[in-house]
């Protein structure tokens, strides 16, 4: 009896540990969970100003900040010219590495005519990246005479 007691009591201290244990910062998404681009592919020919369109499955898009813990959602981050960011790594703030921290799914892009290469990421309400596991990376050459949407 006793014994049975000491059990049901670790459990439920293991329980409520794991409950109150923050996640490491970009940790502990789903392990399905995938970005991907939406009528943009690896290759394309674009025009200077183009129309980009995130697609996120397994996650649900919530704007940066209301809650750092939460590991079923995030927000999407352009980042021009350069690959995935590290787990747990905070997102740069600057021209290359655009945060759409309001939930944002899509957005237009003006780059200079020429091969560059657009790295999707998905990163938690602190920004922290959640890896290359949510991120993908494609390639698209910008034709200056290519006509615009
Ligand atoms: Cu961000």
């Amino acid at each position: 009896m006793r014994m049975r007691v000491m059990a049901v009591s670790a459990v439920l201290t293991g329980l409520l540990a794991s409950a109150w244990a923050a996640p490491a910062p970009g940790d502990g998404a789903p392990a399905k969970a995938k970005v991907s681009f939406v009528g943009l592919k690896d290759g394309d020919v674009v025009p200077p100003t183009f129309h980009v369109k995130f697609g996120l499955t397994g996650m649900t898009p919530r704007p940066a900040g209301e809650d750092i813990f939460d590991r079923k959602t995030g927000h999407h981050h352009l980042l021009i010219d350069t690959g995935p960011i590290p787990k747990g790594d905070v997102i740069p703030f600057d021209d290359t590495h655009k945060h759409f921290g309001k939930g944002q799914t899509e957005t237009d892009v003006t780059l200079s005519p020429g091969p560059h290469t657009l790295t999707l990421q998905l990163a938690d309400g602190a920004h922290s990246s959640y890896g290359p596991a949510l991120a993908t990376t494609i390639h698209v050459t910008v034709d200056a005479n290519k006509a615009g949407k």
